[in-house]
Parts: C-alpha cells; structure tokens; sequence
C-alpha cells in the first residue's frame, strides 16, 4: 500500500467536490461543459507557467459541506487517534459556525444548531430527532466518510469500519438509509485500498464483494424505520425493499457492462439526488463505469480523469457524487492521477495531502 493511494483519495475527493460544485443541482449535464471546465483550469495552468502570471478571468474554485466535513473527520481521528463522537461533534458544529456559507444541507444545520446548544447532553440527540424522529437520509454521511475507511485501514482495524462508520455517521444522519449508504461508499473506499494495483481490478469481483458485505448490513437492519414518504426512494420502489442498497448494486451489476449507457437511464434507474439511496450507488457506477469502458468523449484521459468527469456529467447532486466517486478511484489509482492543474487550482488540496499522510504514518494496532 503506498502513500499515493491514500493522498489520491483525500486528494481526489477535495478536487472533485471543487469541480462537481460548479453543477450541483442542474439536472442534465452535458459532458462537453464538464470538459469544458476541466480543460479551462488546465489552459489557464499552461498560461499561467509560460507567463507566470495568474490569466484575470482565472478563479480558485472553493470547497463545499462535502471537504468541511470530511475535514473534520479526519481532524478528529487524527488527533484523537480513535473515534471520539463528542470531539467530532464539536468540530462539525464550529466548522459549520465558522463558514456557514459552504453550502450544506437544508436539514442538516439544525442539527449543528443543537450540537452548540449547552443544553443538549448526547451529541447523538440533535440527530436522531430530525424529520420527526426517522432522521435523516441524506448523503451527508456518506460525502465525508472517505478518512474513517483510511483510519481504519491504517489502523489495520477494518473489521471495525462499519461501527466507526455508524458513530460518526449518526452525529447527523439516523436514518437506516442515511447510515448503510455511508457504510457502502466507505466499504468501497477499502475495497479499492486492498487492491494490490489497478492491473489485478476486476469490476465484478469489486461488485460482488460489496454486496457480499452489504448483506452483512443491510439483512441486519432490514426492519428498522425508513419514511415512507421519501420520494426518493419511492420513484425506485425501495421504500419497502428489504434491501436497498444490495438491490441498487444488482443494478449497476448490469448497467456497468452495456455498451452504451444514456445518462438519463442511469439517473431513473439509480438516481443522482442528495438522499443516500439516490446517490452513494450513483458514485460506485460511475467508478466502475470509467474503470471498465472508456467513456465515450473522454478517451485520452486517465481512469481517475474520467471518473470525475463522467461522475459530474450524471448532473443533481454532482459535488457529492463526483466527491464519493473519487475518493474510491483516488484510493486505487493514486495521487499521481490527478491533473496538476486541478490540484493547482483547488482549494483545500494541500490539507487534505497533509492529512493523507497523518492517516497513512498511524501505526497498525
Ligand atoms: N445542500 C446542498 N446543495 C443545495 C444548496 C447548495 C447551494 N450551492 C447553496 O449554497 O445554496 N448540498 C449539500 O447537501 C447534501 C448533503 O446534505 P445532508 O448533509 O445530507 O443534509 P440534510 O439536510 O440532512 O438532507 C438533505 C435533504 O434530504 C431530504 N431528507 C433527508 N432526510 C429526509 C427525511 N427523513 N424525510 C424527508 N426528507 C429528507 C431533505 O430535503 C434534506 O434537506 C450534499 O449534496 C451537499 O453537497
Ligand atoms: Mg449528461
Ligand atoms: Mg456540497
Ligand atoms: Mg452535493
């Protein structure tokens, strides 16, 4: 396991929050604007290194809720060295205080709200009484969680993962929904992790490995309350499901492999919203979509390029999607992957190679 692999992944997830904001909620998303955008942040790098100067029309692109959190996350682990909810609790509300205008969820800063008032004594209250009571399902777990899988892969405690997972998880999101789609998308990060390198990676067996662990979780919780109000997860007739997120994977089973495959398939099959169930699956097909084909406009550029660039172009929650899509293809295909200029222009990415190699030096328990 190198270092490249973990940078890529934190790396990867800040940039592509970064570049996937610049969309977020348009529904239909050509993939030549997409390009477009990625190609004017690599022209004005060329301009900027032959002239030395910064081109005027030239702006940082700034993190979203998706990179403060995950921050967060890895602030926390870092400098407890385990989980500690009240301290990663603490982080996610003065972060939140601090830079209010990242743009989070609508829900989700009543919950910071309680985490500041003295009153609350169990920072997992504020959370479990949102929406009523059946708690958020939103894919603000799962957006941040990329650090915990390589905490717990450092650690050499992934047998662990799924509960660090749950614990930091619950601090915003209850909803069985909200929390199994945080456990996936950080069972995917690990998955990629314990590849020895991108030549032995089979999209079959990646897929078949994550339902196999899902069904250790889903099968578990089946019973637990879910809204059935959710339009979301409605339109995909998963509400009474017994196993959602297995039943989403099925799907991609067959999707990854057609030869062609139209956006708006993808989004009516799968989803591409800011519920969990609508978008934590969206990501891992857009991962082994871009693994196993070239996507079609995008030939000429790298696997990790091309998950980014495809995993915005699905359009709706596109930061968070392209975030979770490349924090698991950053993982296998390494830092070295990510255009310069992307890394140049983004904010947050010095950080987030620091905190890869915090991660990286903490010695297995
Ligand atoms: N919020 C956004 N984007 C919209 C505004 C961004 C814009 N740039 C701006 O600055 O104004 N993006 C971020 O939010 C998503 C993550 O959200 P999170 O953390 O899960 O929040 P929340 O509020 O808990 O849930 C999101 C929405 O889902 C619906 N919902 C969730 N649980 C529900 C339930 N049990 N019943 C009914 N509805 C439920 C609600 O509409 C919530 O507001 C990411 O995209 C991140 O980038
Ligand atoms: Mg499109
Ligand atoms: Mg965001
Ligand atoms: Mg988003």
């Amino acid at each position: 396991m190198t270092l490249s692999r973990f940078k890529g992944s934190l790396v990867g997830a800040v940039v592509a929050d970064c570049m996937g904001s610049l969309f977020e909620g348009i529904s239909t998303v050509s993939l030549s604007s997409v390009l477009e955008s990625a190609e004017n942040l690599e022209k004005n790098r060329q301009i900027q290194r032959e002239h030395g100067t910064r081109p005027a029309d030239t702006y940082g692109l700034r993190f979203t809720d998706d990179t403060a959190m995950a921050r967060s996350v890895a602030a926390s682990l870092l400098e407890k060295k385990s989980f500690d909810a009240q301290d990663m609790a603490k982080r996610f509300a003065d972060e939140y205080y601090k830079e209010p205008d990242r743009g989070y969820g609508f829900n989700v800063v009543t919950v910071f709200e309680g985490l500041k008032n003295p009153e609350t004594k169990d920072v997992y209250e504020p959370a479990r009484v949102q929406f009523g009571g059946s708690g958020s399902y939103g894919n603000g777990g799962a957006m941040r969680i990329a650090p915990a899988s390589l905490f717990a892969f450092a650690r050499n405690k992934s047998s662990e993962l799924q509960d660090l997972v749950s614990g930091v998880t619950r601090l915003t999101h209850t909803n069985v929904l909200g929390v199994n789609g945080a456990i996936l998308e950080a069972f995917a990060v690990d998955e990629s992790l314990r590849l020895k390198s991108e030549a032995v990676f089979d999209a079959q067996t990646f897929l078949d490995s994550l339902i196999e662990k899902m069904k250790g979780v889903e099968t578990e919780d089946d019973k637990k309350d879910t809204n059935p109000e959710s339009s979301h997860s409605k339109k995909r007739k998963l509400d009474d499901h017994p196993t959602p997120y297995i039943a989403q994977l099925e799907r991609i089973k067959h999707l990854m492999l057609e030869d062609s495959l139209d956006t708006k398939v993808v989004v009516e099959e799968i989803g591409h919203d800011v519920s969990a169930i609508g978008s934590v699956p969206t990501a891992i097909l857009a991962f082994l979509r871009a693994a196993i084909k070239s996507i079609p406009g995008l030939e000429g550029r790298n696997k990790f390029e091309q998950t980014v660039l495809y995993a915005i172009s699905l359009g709706g929650d596109t930061d968070t999607i392209a975030t979770m899509a490349a924090a698991i293809a950053g993982a296998l295909y390494g830092v070295e992957q990510i255009p310069e200029a992307w890394q140049y222009y983004c904010e947050g990415v010095a950080d987030a190679e620091t905190m890869a190699e915090g991660l990286y030096k903490l010695e297995a328990l």
